[in-house]
């Protein structure tokens, strides 16, 4: 797998090919696993994320008039237009660029253009936030090219923005926050009640984080999405307002999921999920991986059964991964209805892992799995410039 210098490196041969000189600024914004608290960040929970050695890399140049050129090295496309433009809706990954544009334009007075070359390494759909990255490393190169003031959290507050306000999607900040303020060595452990964080030493060396990548993209997720945000919002809001909040765990845990209401199985992923982040938190501390592994699959089934973001493929690879010896445990991870699971293996297991996984996935759904190990990177910032 590369590393960010060559990526980065890479990067900038690729904007002076493009465009001919070489860039001013370079930003690079990592992807991120989550090792435990899903479904939790919008709804003001907790969660233990980490950035990944997976990257979106941003190269960019002011312009000396209102011009916008910018190039996907995925895409293979090129995209110009003038700033202060009204906002454009445009499929694609112009809608992020645009978006951040939008984002900028509403904060700033921004009265000169640029070209940028965007690229990395970071697998989209899979659930380790490729379109996070992207926003946030070009949220931190435009940052540097403006001279603007604002802080790691406003800037993060803004990425979000772009994707509340500009592509229509309900996330919370988890993202943004994992990408901008991770550390090497380290999970951070998020409470987005008060939107601050605490760094954890991440587990010793023999151990690895392995994603597996299912390739599924349910069409349905943005609004499936959506319509979770918006039942557990309400949950809560009922629960706090009918002085049940007390005795609710109690109530929750006497209840068969074939007997709760749907809204009370969100309510009950969420107060759940909320304690695992806590436990997860203590068993790294003492370095307890096996309990660690049976809280994912906890995580898991809750996501599955109460929270019901997960899809068949998704649970096939997570009791998949539970059946090779060596794996601890493993859960769905990220927004859901595809995407990926996180897996906790022992020290020198991949290779086995891996075609054992893509072997089964495959006679099992014709599919090819994609099945990568991740290491903990430091967060989103200024590479030169
Ligand atoms: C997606 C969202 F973008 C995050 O904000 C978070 O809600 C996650 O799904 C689920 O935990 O990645």
């Amino acid at each position: 797998m590369k590393e960010l210098d060559e990526l980065v490196q890479e990067s900038i041969k690729g904007f002076e090919k493009q465009f001919g000189s070489k860039p001013d600024v370079v930003a690079q914004a990592p992807g991120r696993i989550n090792i435990i608290g899903e479904h939790t960040d919008y709804a003001g929970g907790l969660a233990l994320p980490a950035a990944i050695n997976r990257w979106m890399i941003c190269c960019c140049s002011p312009n000396t008039d209102k011009t916008i050129r910018i190039y996907s090295e995925k895409y293979k496309e090129e995209y110009t237009y003038k700033l202060n433009l009204k906002p454009i809706m445009l499929n694609s990954w112009h809608q992020y660029v645009n978006g951040v544009i939008q984002v900028w334009n509403d904060k700033f007075f921004i009265d000169k253009g640029f070209t940028a070359f965007l690229s990395g390494n970071i697998p989209s759909g899979s659930g380790v936030s490729s379109s996070a990255a992207l926003i946030v490393s070009l949220m931190n190169a435009l940052k540097k090219l403006y001279k603007l003031k604002l802080s790691d959290l406003q800037l993060v507050k803004f990425s979000q923005g772009v994707e509340n306000k500009y592509l229509n999607l309900d996330s919370g900040m988890m993202d943004q926050y994992a990408s901008q303020f991770s550390q090497a060595g380290k999970y951070l452990l998020i409470d987005f009640s008060k939107m601050d964080h605490e760094l954890i030493e991440a587990l010793n060396d023999h151990h690895s984080w392995v994603v597996i990548n299912s390739n599924i993209v349910r069409q349905l997720n943005k609004r499936a999405y959506s319509q979770r945000v918006r039942e557990l919002k309400s949950a809560i809001k009922t629960a706090l307002s009918s002085n049940l909040n007390l005795e609710l765990p109690y109530y929750l845990s006497s209840k068969k999921i074939s007997d709760t209401p749907s809204k009370l199985k969100r309510l009950r992923h969420f107060i759940t999920e909320n304690d695992r982040v806590l436990t997860a938190v203590d068993l790294i501390k003492n370095n307890k991986i096996e309990e660690l592994g049976k809280l994912l699959n906890e995580s898991h089934q809750s996501l599955r059964d109460d929270f019901e973001v997960s899809v068949p493929e998704i649970d096939f690879l997570a009791d998949k991964a539970n059946q090779f010896d060596g794996c601890y445990g493993a859960r769905i991870m990220g927004g859901g209805f595809g995407g990926s699971v996180l897996c906790l293996l022992d020290e020198n297991q991949f290779d086995k892992f891996s075609s054992f996984i893509k072997y089964y996935y495959k006679e099992e759904y014709d599919l090819d799995a994609e099945v990568f190990e991740v290491k903990t990177v430091g967060g989103a910032g200024v590479v030169t410039g």
